[in-house]
């Protein structure tokens, strides 16, 4: 009896230790991954900038758009290839070449001296597309305004640039860089006072004493032949570098800076690098520390569709902020109209879809929340969550984009979601996404629309 009683007890401490050996190799696992992952993947070399020594922004005016995405309709809009497209996507594809004339006449409207684009021009690339939103920039350029654009991740070399055929597709001319660059000849590469050798990144000169730094943050050469384009971006190493001699040199004639790229550079709700690292640039942290350290303060981003400027603050090492733009052809469909005055900015921000009346406005609206709510249902389902509680937490999930979209989230708008509603397997679920709903309905400073900050120092 005390043999066998010896034997469970020996039993139980061995599964103790093989328990507690898993425990703390998963522990240390976890913390030597997130160090690793947290460490630069590229070198850096720091400017000396200080918060004393940075120089004011010149007095301007401008515009910017971004995620344009235009579809001209002679591609097809019928078949059920394209109804898949439409379903599976949150942009209003059929009217995105009148929303972006519409913008235009918006812009031409109004007293800006230039204008800023930040990438997915067109919906995949599509050669017809970039000559279309070519030609409605060029109405701009005609009447001296000034337009700059750099690509997105849906611009160049996109495998997917098809036309609507019956119920399928087939594939139409896509561009290259070279023809990138020559469609937007005068808009931003003709204009250049420097170009890195290697990508579609260039220097221009919009205003007097401010250096326009637009930089090609995607990664084309690794899309592959039928598949959808690489959405993820990084600046590397040749990059990197080019960038710092931009940077010195721009410091050294004094010269203020703003960058226009894709991808983010600062965290734009608590959580996002967790749940869409491909937003935001590979080495975000590291390039922003990277600006901020040359006394940039601006940087012009597109990419995830919402409306949104947030701040990394470096303390006497700089501040920088990510104004973000929403997507053309994304509900609400916003523009930015900004001005620089005694080294403030301000922004305007319009919504291009109120000019369509309110029926219109509402649809459109419903639509990207019903492209959200799909998306989240059906990940849920995946998981095996039943349908009444998928469609609960993917409803909640969709307000909680919508809101982020919109930009200046309103916290008070939201309906907490009523855990007690939850099957015991949807909870656990629900508890693995909730850090997002509670992050996209946190506005991080600035305020999103409507605002004016100090470029001097952070308010
Ligand atoms: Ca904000
Ligand atoms: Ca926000």
């Amino acid at each position: 009896m005390e043999k066998v009683k010896t034997k469970r007890h020996l039993v139980r401490n061995i599964v103790l230790i093989v328990l507690a050996v898993l425990v703390l190799g998963f522990v240390a696992y976890k913390l030597i991954s997130g160090y690793v992952s947290s460490l630069p993947k590229y070198t850096y070399s720091y400017g000396t900038v200080t918060q004393d020594s940075m120089v004011s922004y010149p007095d301007t005016s401008f515009a910017v758009i971004s995620d344009t995405h235009y579809y001209d309709t002679s591609l097809g809009t019928t078949g059920a290839a394209f109804e898949e497209c439409l379903a599976s996507d949150r942009k209003l594809l059929k009217e995105s070449a009148e929303l972006l004339e519409r913008a235009v006449d918006r812009i031409l409207e109004s007293d800006v001296k230039f204008v800023l684009s930040s990438g997915d021009l067109t919906k995949d690339g599509e050669r017809i597309n970039h000559e279309k939103v070519a030609e409605q920039f060029q109405r701009l350029v005609d009447a001296g305004i000034k337009v700059y654009v750099v690509p997105g991740n849906h611009d160049v070399d996109n495998p997917l640039a098809v036309r609507y055929v019956g119920d399928g597709t087939e594939p139409v001319e896509n561009v290259s860089e070279e023809e990138f660059a020559e469609i937007y000849s005068n808009f931003g590469y003709g204009d250049a006072i420097m170009r890195d050798p290697e990508t579609l990144s260039y220097v221009a000169e919009p205003e007097d004493g401010l250096w326009l730094v637009a930089l090609d943050t995607n990664e084309y050469e690794k899309n592959q032949p039928d598949t959808e384009e690489v959405w993820a971006g990084e600046l590397v190493q040749s990059q990197i570098d080019w960038l710092e001699g931009v940077l010195a040199q721009a410091a050294e004639k004094g010269k203020a800076v703003i960058v226009l790229e894709h991808h983010g550079i600062v965290e734009h709700w608590e959580g996002q690098s967790k749940l869409h690292p491909d937003y935001l640039l590979s080495d975000y942290k590291y390039v922003g520390k990277l600006l901020t350290s040359y006394g940039v303060r601006l940087a012009f981003t597109g990419h995830y569709h919402a409306q949104d400027i947030s701040l990394e603050d470096n303390g006497d090492e700089g501040f920088i902020y990510d104004l973000e733009t929403g997507s053309l052809s994304t509900a609400p469909c916003s523009m930015r109209f900004c001005t620089i005055s005694d080294n403030n900015f301000t922004d305007k921000t319009e919504h291009l879809i109120d000019s369509y009346g309110a029926d219109f406005a509402a649809s459109a609206r419903a639509f990207v929340k019903k492209t959200i709510y799909t998306e989240a249902y059906n990940t849920l389902k995946g998981y095996r969550v039943s349908d009444k509680d998928s469609d609960y937490i993917a409803d909640t999930i969709s307000e909680a984009f919508l809101a982020h979209y919109d930009g200046n989230e309103d916290a008070s708008t939201r309906v907490e979601i009523d855990k007690s509603k939850l099957s015991l397997w949807s909870k656990f679920i629900y508890s693995q996404y909730s850090y997002a709903i509670e992050g996209l309905w946190v506005d991080l400073e600035p305020a999103d629309s409507n605002v004016t900050f100090s470029l001097g120092s952070v308010s």
